[in-house]
């Protein structure tokens, strides 16, 4: 008999088979993301996960939690309606990074601003994989895509730096290989208190694969990546210019604020 997967519990049946291509680092998240819930007991019928639209904003259609899907980045703006009204629930959202830095690009650093207490897990696979490979914030200059056939001319996004210089108070980045510490990253994102960001480098082999490395061989794009990758200890012993095109792997930030709900004001106004 097959054994079931502990976490397949917080799957909702009636949704799969999911709808991500074979080597997509999208399933890989919401693998991990079952694990950290499930090592920290958290209990999913109490909380609010958020995805747009994209690939990784489906991540939350297949949960067992109360879902909002809905409109291409937008998930910080309806985060903060429901924290207005019931700041003690629990969010996570799930963004690409064509949905968090390109479109949802204001929400993101007002939301960070304001140290919203929000969890967002990034899943930054370098491009709109939905839509098709087009070029996004996030495409390593130079590198091709489906509208950048002569190679992205336009510098991408450090969207860990960004988030940190608005206000967000805990960041870290990973990549989808190292399951152990993106495991790690979402339980203590999510046990942060205000805004927290975790970026995870990841692999769209349909997409941008295809066009930026000449492969759709999921295996060459985690080589790949794995190859660009630095720790922060290794990046800090390099010069600027010697970081550039390289994952900085690490945990950027985490410190203490005061939450965009928490002040007296705010919850006299609720009462
Ligand atoms: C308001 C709006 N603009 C554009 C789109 C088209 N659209 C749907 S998915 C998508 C790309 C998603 O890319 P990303 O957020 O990076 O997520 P990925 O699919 O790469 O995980 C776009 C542009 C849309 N659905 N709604």
């Amino acid at each position: 008999m097959i054994k079931q997967n502990p976490q397949r519990k917080h799957i909702r049946d009636d949704k799969l088979p999911h709808f991500f291509c074979p080597g997509c680092g999208c399933g890989q998240v919401l693998n991990y993301f079952l694990r950290a819930v499930d090592e920290e007991n958290i209990n999913l019928d109490e909380m609010v996960t958020i995805g747009g639209v994209g690939c990784t904003a489906r991540i939350p259609v297949y949960l067992k939690t109360d879902t909002l899907h809905g409109v291409h980045g937008r998930t910080l703006a309806w985060a903060t309606g429901i924290k207005l009204h019931k700041p003690e629930i629990p969010i996570v959202i799930f963004a690409g990074d064509g949905d968090l830095a390109s479109i949802g690009g204001n929400h993101f650093i007002h939301a960070a601003r304001r140290n919203l207490d929000v969890t967002v897990i990034l899943v930054n696979n370098l491009n709109f994989a939905m839509t098709g490979g087009q070029v996004a914030p996030s495409t390593p200059s130079e590198l091709k895509t489906m509208t950048a056939p002569y190679g992205n001319k336009e510098p991408d996004f450090d969207i860990c730096k960004l988030a940190i210089a608005a206000g967000a108070t805990y960041v870290s980045r990973w990549t989808t290989d190292r399951p152990n510490q993106v495991i790690k990253g979402i339980k203590d994102a999510m046990k942060h208190k205000g805004f927290s960001l975790i970026e995870i480098i990841s692999q769209c082999p349909t997409h941008f694969g295809r066009y930026a490395l000449d492969s759709g061989n999921p295996q060459v794009l985690l080589d790949w990546i794995k190859d660009l990758t630095l720790t922060k200890t290794q990046a800090d012993k390099l010069t600027a210019q010697e970081q550039k095109g390289k994952f900085i792997i690490g945990e950027f930030i985490k410190e203490d604020k005061p939450v965009y709900t928490g002040s007296s004001v705010y919850k006299e106004a609720c009462q």
